[in-house]
C-alpha cells in the first residue's frame, strides 16, 4: 500500500492578517475589530476598548511585522517547500472604515505585492476574505452583522478581491471559522467574528441568529459573485471543528453531543447545502427567534454554495449531559456541559491533544457532506526557548504534527476522504488569537518578539522547520 500522498496535495502553511502583518496603520488601513483588542493570558480573556487607547497596549498592532518582512519570511516559506500559503486579506486595508465606495489603492498594492512574491516561488496563494478584521467602524456605527448593511459592504469588498486578484488566487474562504460566534458565553468570538457585541437585556440567541444569517447572506453573494467573475475559482466555507464526544454509552450524553454538534454543523450545514437545516427551524419556533429573513433570501442561499470546506483541526471536546461548566472561563471553547477527556493529555492551555480526533472529523465531514475537504489549521500552541547556541529544539511541536499527519494518511488513504491540502496554523511564530499571546507559538520559524511587544524580530529555523521540510519533500512519506 502506498504511504505518501499525491503529488498535487498542497502542503502549506496558514496565518491571518491580523495576527502577523502588523502595519494596523500603515498604507491607509483602518482600525478593525481586532485593533481594540488588548493582551490577555492564559486563562485571562482579552478585554475589548471603545476605541484605539493610546494608553493600552495592543499586541496585534505590530504582530511580528510581515507587513515590513514579507520578502524575507515567503523566502523562508520557500525555503521550506511549501506549496501553498494561507492568510487573509485585512479587509480594513482595502476598506479603512467599510463603507466607501471606492477601495484603498495602497492597501491593494500590498496584496498585489505579496501574492506575486508569493507566486514567484511557486506558492499558490490560499486566501480567506474575513478572519476576524471587520473595519471598526463597521462593528461601532452600524452594529456589525446584526445589521443587514453589512451583506453589501461584505459583498462589494469580495468583488474588488475577486476582481484585482483574478489569475493569481484560485483558493478562496468567504469567513474564518464562521461558526465560532455560536459561543455567545465568550464575547471575544461573536466580536471578532463580526464585530457585534450583545446589550443588557437582549436574548442572546436572536442577536446571534439575526446575525449569523447576515453573515450567511454575505457568504452566499461572495460565493456567487465569485463564481460569476471566474467560474474557474474554488471558494470554501471555513469552520472550527471541534469534534463532541459523548462522556459515556449513556444514551443520554449521545444524545447531548448530538444536540452540541448542531452548534457546528449550522453554518456549514447551510454553506454547502444551500439551505436552512431542519433543526434550526425547529428552535426558532421553539424559542421564539426570528433570523430575519426576507424574500429572496432562500434563492442567494441556493445560489451561493460553496465548492469546498476549510477547517480548523486543534482539540476535541467531551460533553456529559448533567454537567454543568463555565464557558465563560475557558479561552478553548469549552461549552456548558464539557468535562475533560480522560484519555488525552491536553497542553498547557488546556487543548486536548487527539490526532484520532482528525481522523474521526475528516470521516464525519466528508460522509455528511461529499465535497473537497482542506485542513486549513492545525497545530501546537506551546513555549520556545532559545538555546545557548541560538537553536530552538520543539520536539512537542513534531510530535504533534507528526501524528496528526499520520492520522490525515489513513483518512485519505484508508478511507478515501477527498482532501486538498494541510496548512498548519501560525507556520510562523505570530500573536496568539485567544490570549494575544507572542508566547503560545505554533511556528516552524521563531520570531523575536515577547508579550509584552519587546524583541528584535529577528527570524530563526526552529528544528520543526526541516522536519516539515522532509515531509513536503516526500508527499508525507517521511513523518
Ligand atoms: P490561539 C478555538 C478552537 C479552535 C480554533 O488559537 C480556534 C479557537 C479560537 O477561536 O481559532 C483558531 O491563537 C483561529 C486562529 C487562532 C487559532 O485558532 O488562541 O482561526 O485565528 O490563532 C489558534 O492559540
Amino acid at each position: 500500500m502506498t504511504t505518501s500522498l499525491s503529488p498535487d496535495f498542497l502542503w502549506g502553511g496558514a496565518c491571518a492578517a491580523h495576527q502577523f502583518e502588523g502595519g494596523w496603520n500603515a498604507g491607509g488601513k483602518g482600525p478593525s475589530v481586532v485593533d481594540v483588542l488588548t493582551a490577555g493570558a492564559n486563562g485571562v480573556p482579552r478585554r475589548i476598548t471603545e476605541t484605539v487607547d493610546p494608553h493600552e497596549f495592543y499586541p496585534n498592532h505590530e504582530a511580528i511585522d510581515f507587513y515590513g518582512h514579507f520578502r524575507e519570511d515567503i523566502k523562508l516559506f520557500a525555503e521550506m517547500g511549501l506549496k501553498c500559503f494561507r492568510t487573509s486579506i485585512a479587509w480594513s486595508r482595502i476598506f479603512p472604515q467599510g463603507d466607501e465606495l471606492e477601495p484603498n489603492e495602497e492597501g491593494l498594492k500590498f496584496y498585489d505585492e505579496v501574492f506575486d512574491e508569493l507566486l514567484k516561488y511557486g506558492i499558490e496563494p490560499v486566501i480567506t476574505l474575513s478572519h476576524f478584521e471587520i473595519p471598526l467602524h463597521l462593528a461601532r456605527t452600524y452594529g456589525g452583522f446584526r445589521n443587514r448593511k453589512l451583506v453589501e459592504f461584505f459583498e462589494r469588498f469580495a468583488r474588488v478581491c475577486f476582481e484585482r486578484y483574478n489569475g493569481r488566487v484560485k483558493y478562496w474562504m468567504t469567513f474564518n471559522e464562521i461558526n465560532n460566534q455560536m459561543n455567545v458565553d465568550n464575547p471575544i468570538f461573536l466580536w471578532t467574528n463580526s464585530g457585534v457585541t450583545i446589550d443588557e437585556g437582549e436574548n442572546p440567541q436572536q442577536v446571534l441568529y439575526q446575525t449569523a444569517h447576515n453573515c450567511l447572506l454575505a457568504s452566499a453573494k461572495a460565493v456567487a459573485a465569485g463564481h460569476e467573475i471566474n467560474p474557474e475559482f474554488q471558494i470554501g466555507a471555513m469552520v472550527a471543528m471541534v469534534p463532541i464526544y459523548p462522556y459515556s454509552c449513556d444514551p443520554e450524553d449521545i444524545m447531548a453531543a448530538e444536540i452540541a454538534g448542531r452548534d457546528r454543523f449550522f453554518f456549514p450545514d447551510v454553506q454547502i447545502r444551500g439551505y436552512y437545516p431542519a433543526y434550526t427551524f425547529k428552535k426558532f419556533e421553539c424559542e421564539g427567534l426570528d433570523p430575519g429573513f426576507q424574500d429572496g433570501d432562500e434563492e442567494i442561499l441556493r445560489a451561493g454554495k460553496v465548492d469546498y470546506l476549510g477547517f480548523s483541526y486543534y482539540m476535541s471536546n467531551t460533553v456529559k449531559h448533567d454537567a454543568d461548566t463555565d464557558p465563560s472561563k475557558s479561552t478553548s471553547g469549552a461549552l456548558r456541559n464539557s468535562v475533560e477527556n480522560p484519555y488525552i493529555k491536553v497542553s498547557e492551555w488546556g487543548w486536548g491533544i487527539d490526532p484520532q480526533g482528525l481522523r474521526n472529523s475528516l470521516n464525519t465531514f466528508y460522509n455528511r457532506y461529499q465535497i473537497p475537504l482542506f485542513i486549513v489549521e492545525n497545530g501546537f500552541g506551546d513555549v520556545d526557548t532559545v538555546q545557548p547556541d541560538g537553536t530552538i529544539d520543539d520536539p512537542a511541536r513534531i510530535d504533534y504534527l507528526r501524528n496528526h499527519i499520520a492520522a490525515v494518511k489513513q483518512a485519505v488513504l484508508e478511507d478515501g476522504v477527498d482532501l486538498i491540502g494541510y496548512t498548519p496554523w501560525g507556520i510562523i511564530d505570530l500573536v496568539s488569537f485567544t490570549t494575544g499571546e507572542m508566547k503560545k507559538r505554533y511556528g516552524m520559524i521563531y520570531v523575536d518578539r515577547d508579550n509584552e511587544g519587546n524583541g528584535t524580530m529577528e527570524r530563526r529555523k526552529k528544528a520543526s522547520f526541516d522536519w516539515y521540510r522532509t515531509v513536503i519533500a516526500t508527499d508525507g512519506a517521511e513523518l
